[in-house]
Protein backbone atom coordinates (compact mmCIF):
# COMPACT_ATOMS: atom_id res chain seq x y z
CA UNK A 1 0.00 0.00 0.00
CA UNK A 2 1.27 3.43 -0.80
CA UNK A 3 2.20 5.61 2.07
CA UNK A 4 -0.51 8.48 3.03
CA UNK A 5 0.69 11.58 2.55
CA UNK A 6 0.42 14.26 5.68
CA UNK A 7 1.00 18.08 6.02
CA UNK A 8 3.01 18.49 9.20
CA UNK A 9 2.07 22.00 10.61
CA UNK A 10 4.97 22.36 13.35
CA UNK A 11 8.14 20.39 14.43
CA UNK A 12 8.28 17.28 16.86
CA UNK A 13 10.97 16.48 18.23
CA UNK A 14 13.03 13.36 16.47
CA UNK A 15 11.76 9.97 18.57
CA UNK A 16 8.35 11.15 16.58
CA UNK A 17 9.99 12.54 13.50
CA UNK A 18 11.98 9.30 12.33
CA UNK A 19 8.69 6.99 13.08
CA UNK A 20 6.33 9.70 10.83
CA UNK A 21 9.10 9.39 8.44
CA UNK A 22 9.14 5.85 8.01
CA UNK A 23 5.41 5.64 7.95
CA UNK A 24 3.97 8.55 5.86
CA UNK A 25 5.08 11.14 3.06
CA UNK A 26 5.51 14.25 5.60
CA UNK A 27 5.24 17.13 3.73
CA UNK A 28 6.81 20.03 6.25
CA UNK A 29 4.77 23.09 6.15
CA UNK A 30 6.46 24.53 8.62
CA UNK A 31 10.05 24.70 6.92
CA UNK A 32 8.14 25.89 3.96
CA UNK A 33 9.72 29.45 2.93
CA UNK A 34 6.92 30.20 0.95
CA UNK A 35 3.81 28.61 2.46
CA UNK A 36 1.34 29.51 -0.24
CA UNK A 37 3.12 28.22 -3.09
CA UNK A 38 3.91 24.83 -0.63
CA UNK A 39 0.47 24.29 -0.64
CA UNK A 40 -0.49 24.54 -3.83
CA UNK A 41 1.95 22.22 -4.95
CA UNK A 42 1.40 19.19 -2.42
CA UNK A 43 -2.32 20.36 -0.92
CA UNK A 44 -4.08 17.93 -3.74
CA UNK A 45 -2.34 14.57 -2.37
CA UNK A 46 -2.94 14.93 1.56
CA UNK A 47 -4.69 12.53 3.31
CA UNK A 48 -3.88 13.40 6.61
CA UNK A 49 -2.38 16.65 8.78
CA UNK A 50 -0.06 16.19 11.72
CA UNK A 51 -0.21 19.41 14.27
CA UNK A 52 0.25 20.78 17.54
CA UNK A 53 -2.20 21.89 20.37
CA UNK A 54 -1.00 25.61 19.98
CA UNK A 55 -0.95 25.35 15.68
CA UNK A 56 -4.01 23.57 14.58
CA UNK A 57 -5.12 23.86 11.78
CA UNK A 58 -7.49 26.40 10.24
CA UNK A 59 -9.78 26.87 7.67
CA UNK A 60 -7.48 28.28 4.77
CA UNK A 61 -5.07 25.07 5.91
CA UNK A 62 -8.29 22.42 5.43
CA UNK A 63 -9.09 24.13 2.57
CA UNK A 64 -6.26 23.80 0.63
CA UNK A 65 -6.23 19.60 1.44
CA UNK A 66 -9.17 18.57 -0.74
CA UNK A 67 -8.64 14.96 0.11
CA UNK A 68 -7.54 15.78 4.06
CA UNK A 69 -9.33 12.94 6.04
CA UNK A 70 -7.67 13.50 9.36
CA UNK A 71 -6.11 15.79 11.64
CA UNK A 72 -4.17 14.07 14.65
CA UNK A 73 -3.19 16.94 17.16
CA UNK A 74 0.18 16.37 19.48
CA UNK A 75 -2.02 18.23 22.16
CA UNK A 76 -5.42 17.76 24.62
CA UNK A 77 -6.63 21.34 23.43
CA UNK A 78 -8.23 21.80 19.54
CA UNK A 79 -8.92 25.01 20.04
CA UNK A 80 -6.85 26.02 17.03
CA UNK A 81 -8.71 23.39 14.61
CA UNK A 82 -11.55 25.01 12.41
CA UNK A 83 -14.21 22.00 13.85
CA UNK A 84 -17.34 23.46 11.88
CA UNK A 85 -14.97 23.68 8.53
CA UNK A 86 -13.90 19.65 9.53
CA UNK A 87 -17.55 18.57 10.26
CA UNK A 88 -18.61 20.00 6.93
CA UNK A 89 -16.66 17.51 5.18
CA UNK A 90 -16.60 14.78 7.84
CA UNK A 91 -12.93 14.96 8.59
CA UNK A 92 -11.88 12.98 11.12
CA UNK A 93 -10.27 14.63 14.49
CA UNK A 94 -7.87 13.65 17.53
CA UNK A 95 -6.21 14.68 20.75
CA UNK A 96 -4.15 13.57 23.21
CA UNK A 97 -5.81 13.69 26.38
CA UNK A 98 -4.55 11.95 29.93
CA UNK A 99 -1.48 11.21 29.05
CA UNK A 100 -0.24 15.20 29.54
CA UNK A 101 -3.29 15.87 32.67
CA UNK A 102 -0.49 15.20 35.38
CA UNK A 103 2.23 17.78 33.90
CA UNK A 104 -0.24 20.48 33.23
CA UNK A 105 -1.26 20.08 37.09
CA UNK A 106 2.20 19.62 38.17
CA UNK A 107 2.77 23.49 36.25
CA UNK A 108 -0.21 24.96 37.95
CA UNK A 109 1.21 23.64 41.28
CA UNK A 110 4.49 24.93 40.59
CA UNK A 111 3.76 28.46 39.75
CA UNK A 112 1.26 28.82 42.70
CA UNK A 113 4.64 28.03 44.66
CA UNK A 114 6.87 29.59 43.16
CA UNK A 115 5.27 32.62 42.52
CA UNK A 116 2.97 32.87 46.02
CA UNK A 117 6.38 32.52 47.88
CA UNK A 118 8.24 34.75 45.62
CA UNK A 119 11.26 31.72 44.56
CA UNK A 120 12.64 33.95 41.29
CA UNK A 121 13.07 36.78 43.25
CA UNK A 122 14.60 34.68 46.50
CA UNK A 123 16.79 32.78 44.33
CA UNK A 124 18.14 36.00 43.02
CA UNK A 125 18.27 37.10 46.57
CA UNK A 126 20.78 34.48 47.53
CA UNK A 127 23.10 34.49 44.31
CA UNK A 128 23.75 38.58 44.01
CA UNK A 129 24.99 38.55 47.80
CA UNK A 130 21.46 40.19 48.63
CA UNK A 131 21.30 37.90 51.31
CA UNK A 132 24.66 38.67 53.15
CA UNK A 133 24.00 42.71 52.33
CA UNK A 134 20.46 42.98 52.83
CA UNK A 135 19.69 40.49 55.19
CA UNK A 136 16.47 38.23 55.47
CA UNK A 137 14.61 38.08 52.18
CA UNK A 138 10.82 39.78 52.31
CA UNK A 139 7.95 38.03 53.92
CA UNK A 140 6.06 36.33 51.08
CA UNK A 141 2.38 34.97 51.22
CA UNK A 142 1.13 31.12 52.27
CA UNK A 143 -0.04 28.62 50.29
CA UNK A 144 -1.31 25.68 52.29
CA UNK A 145 -4.58 25.95 53.49
CA UNK A 146 -5.49 29.30 51.68
CA UNK A 147 -8.82 29.40 49.48
CA UNK A 148 -8.13 28.87 45.42
CA UNK A 149 -10.92 28.66 42.89
CA UNK A 150 -10.90 25.83 40.54
CA UNK A 151 -12.07 27.23 36.85
CA UNK A 152 -13.19 23.92 35.12
CA UNK A 153 -13.37 20.90 37.02
CA UNK A 154 -12.05 18.17 33.33
CA UNK A 155 -8.99 16.33 33.73
CA UNK A 156 -7.13 18.47 33.96
CA UNK A 157 -8.86 20.71 36.86
CA UNK A 158 -9.66 17.70 38.96
CA UNK A 159 -5.91 17.09 38.74
CA UNK A 160 -4.76 20.40 39.77
CA UNK A 161 -7.80 20.25 42.94
CA UNK A 162 -6.72 16.42 44.11
CA UNK A 163 -3.23 18.38 44.54
CA UNK A 164 -4.55 21.80 46.36
CA UNK A 165 -6.59 18.85 48.69
CA UNK A 166 -2.94 17.71 49.71
CA UNK A 167 -1.64 21.01 50.50
CA UNK A 168 -4.85 21.46 52.39
CA UNK A 169 -6.49 24.46 50.53
CA UNK A 170 -9.74 25.03 50.66
CA UNK A 171 -11.60 23.93 47.77
CA UNK A 172 -13.73 25.66 45.54
CA UNK A 173 -14.76 24.82 41.43
CA UNK A 174 -16.36 26.30 38.83
CA UNK A 175 -18.24 24.51 35.89
CA UNK A 176 -21.40 24.27 34.17
CA UNK A 177 -22.84 21.75 36.59
CA UNK A 178 -21.25 20.07 39.63
CA UNK A 179 -19.57 17.32 39.19
CA UNK A 180 -19.26 14.01 41.60
CA UNK A 181 -15.66 14.13 41.61
CA UNK A 182 -15.52 17.34 42.85
CA UNK A 183 -18.33 16.35 45.97
CA UNK A 184 -16.12 16.76 48.86
CA UNK A 185 -15.15 20.78 47.18
CA UNK A 186 -17.39 23.63 47.14
CA UNK A 187 -19.62 24.03 43.80
CA UNK A 188 -19.67 28.15 42.88
CA UNK A 189 -20.88 28.11 39.55
CA UNK A 190 -20.01 31.90 38.79
CA UNK A 191 -16.69 33.12 37.88
CA UNK A 192 -17.25 36.55 39.53
CA UNK A 193 -18.21 34.67 43.31
CA UNK A 194 -15.76 32.04 42.44
CA UNK A 195 -12.72 34.37 42.20
CA UNK A 196 -14.82 36.51 45.34
CA UNK A 197 -14.11 33.87 47.72
CA UNK A 198 -10.06 33.13 46.15
CA UNK A 199 -6.87 33.89 47.28
CA UNK A 200 -5.81 31.61 44.15
CA UNK A 201 -8.00 31.57 40.80
CA UNK A 202 -7.21 28.47 38.68
CA UNK A 203 -7.75 28.50 34.83
CA UNK A 204 -8.58 24.64 33.42
CA UNK A 205 -11.15 25.63 31.12
CA UNK A 206 -10.95 23.53 27.48
CA UNK A 207 -11.32 27.07 25.47
CA UNK A 208 -14.51 27.39 23.44
CA UNK A 209 -16.42 30.22 21.83
CA UNK A 210 -18.21 30.38 25.36
CA UNK A 211 -15.38 30.36 27.22
CA UNK A 212 -13.55 33.32 25.48
CA UNK A 213 -13.00 36.22 28.40
CA UNK A 214 -14.81 34.36 30.27
CA UNK A 215 -12.23 35.69 33.44
CA UNK A 216 -13.59 38.80 32.68
CA UNK A 217 -12.46 42.50 34.26
CA UNK A 218 -15.21 41.62 36.60
CA UNK A 219 -13.81 38.22 37.61
CA UNK A 220 -10.26 39.88 38.12
CA UNK A 221 -11.91 42.59 39.72
CA UNK A 222 -13.25 40.33 42.38
CA UNK A 223 -9.80 38.17 42.36
CA UNK A 224 -8.50 41.55 43.81
CA UNK A 225 -5.19 43.05 45.13
CA UNK A 226 -4.12 40.36 47.30
CA UNK A 227 -5.76 37.77 44.98
CA UNK A 228 -3.70 35.73 42.27
CA UNK A 229 -4.28 34.30 38.91
CA UNK A 230 -2.80 31.14 37.26
CA UNK A 231 -3.44 30.45 33.33
CA UNK A 232 -2.64 26.82 32.31
CA UNK A 233 -5.33 26.73 29.98
CA UNK A 234 -5.46 29.23 26.35
CA UNK A 235 -5.14 32.49 26.52
CA UNK A 236 -8.41 33.65 24.87
CA UNK A 237 -10.12 32.32 28.58
CA UNK A 238 -9.03 35.84 29.60
CA UNK A 239 -9.32 39.15 28.83
CA UNK A 240 -5.67 39.51 28.60
CA UNK A 241 -5.61 43.53 28.25
CA UNK A 242 -8.40 43.51 31.29
CA UNK A 243 -5.73 41.28 32.97
CA UNK A 244 -2.34 43.48 32.06
CA UNK A 245 -4.61 46.89 33.57
CA UNK A 246 -5.21 45.45 36.59
CA UNK A 247 -1.96 44.09 37.05
CA UNK A 248 -0.32 47.41 36.47
CA UNK A 249 -2.78 49.44 38.71
CA UNK A 250 -2.57 46.77 41.82
CA UNK A 251 -6.33 45.84 41.00
CA UNK A 252 -5.21 42.57 40.34
CA UNK A 253 -2.00 40.97 43.18
CA UNK A 254 -0.27 38.77 40.41
CA UNK A 255 -0.55 36.58 37.84
CA UNK A 256 1.30 33.18 36.84
CA UNK A 257 1.10 32.48 33.30
CA UNK A 258 1.69 29.63 30.69
CA UNK A 259 -0.28 31.00 27.96
CA UNK A 260 -0.71 34.36 25.86
CA UNK A 261 -2.85 35.30 23.38
CA UNK A 262 -0.15 36.50 20.59
CA UNK A 263 2.13 33.56 21.60
CA UNK A 264 5.06 33.39 21.15
CA UNK A 265 5.50 36.82 21.39
CA UNK A 266 4.55 38.09 24.61
CA UNK A 267 2.78 41.78 25.24
CA UNK A 268 5.61 43.71 25.87
CA UNK A 269 3.38 44.97 28.81
CA UNK A 270 4.04 41.88 30.47
CA UNK A 271 7.69 42.29 30.93
CA UNK A 272 7.73 45.37 32.67
CA UNK A 273 5.29 43.68 35.46
CA UNK A 274 7.02 42.67 38.49
CA UNK A 275 4.18 40.87 39.81
CA UNK A 276 3.66 38.35 36.97
CA UNK A 277 5.17 35.24 36.32
CA UNK A 278 5.88 34.42 32.67
CA UNK A 279 6.25 30.80 31.31
CA UNK A 280 6.84 29.59 27.54
CA UNK A 281 3.58 26.69 26.96
CA UNK A 282 5.48 24.11 28.42
CA UNK A 283 3.05 22.52 30.59
CA UNK A 284 3.28 19.36 28.80
CA UNK A 285 6.61 20.07 28.54
CA UNK A 286 8.79 17.05 29.67
CA UNK A 287 10.54 14.12 27.78
CA UNK A 288 8.21 11.60 29.40
CA UNK A 289 4.99 13.34 28.67
CA UNK A 290 5.91 14.53 25.48
CA UNK A 291 6.93 10.99 24.41
CA UNK A 292 3.33 9.70 25.18
CA UNK A 293 1.64 12.49 23.18
CA UNK A 294 3.67 11.59 19.97
CA UNK A 295 3.01 8.15 20.12
CA UNK A 296 -0.76 8.73 21.15
CA UNK A 297 -0.64 11.52 17.85
CA UNK A 298 0.72 8.34 15.87
CA UNK A 299 -1.43 5.48 17.02
CA UNK A 300 -4.44 7.95 15.67
CA UNK A 301 -3.26 8.73 12.40
CA UNK A 302 -2.01 4.75 11.43
CA UNK A 303 -5.56 3.37 13.56
CA UNK A 304 -7.25 5.74 10.76
CA UNK A 305 -5.31 4.51 7.62
CA UNK A 306 -5.81 1.03 8.96
CA UNK A 307 -9.55 1.03 9.01
CA UNK A 308 -9.45 0.72 12.50
CA UNK A 309 -11.50 2.79 15.54
CA UNK A 310 -9.76 5.58 16.31
CA UNK A 311 -8.13 5.52 19.83
CA UNK A 312 -8.83 9.50 21.14
CA UNK A 313 -11.56 10.80 18.83
CA UNK A 314 -12.67 14.29 19.07
CA UNK A 315 -14.61 14.40 16.15
C1 LIG B 1 0.83 21.75 23.09
C2 LIG B 1 -1.08 22.06 24.46
O1 LIG B 1 0.34 20.75 22.32
O2 LIG B 1 -2.01 19.98 25.02
C3 LIG B 1 -2.21 21.12 24.63
O3 LIG B 1 -3.34 21.54 24.38
O4 LIG B 1 -1.26 23.20 24.29
C4 LIG B 1 0.32 21.59 24.47
O5 LIG B 1 0.52 20.35 25.02
C5 LIG B 1 2.26 21.84 23.04
O6 LIG B 1 2.52 23.16 22.78
C6 LIG B 1 2.91 20.97 22.00
O7 LIG B 1 3.52 21.71 21.07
Amino acid sequence: MPKPHILQVGAYPAWDQDPLDAAFVMHRYYDAPDKAAFLASVGAQVRGIATRGDLGANAALIAACPKLEVISVYGVGYDAVDLAACRARGIRVTNTPDVLTDDVADLAIGMMLMQSRGLLGAESWARSGDWAAKGQYPLQRKVSGRRVGILGLGRIGLAIARRCAGFDMQIAYSSRAPKPEGAAWEYIPDPVALAARSDFLIVALAATPQTRHIVSAKVIEALGPDGMLINISRAPNIDESALLDALESGLLGSAALDVFEAEPNVNPRFLALPNVLLQPHHASGTVETRKAMGQLMRSNLTAHFAGQPLPTPVL
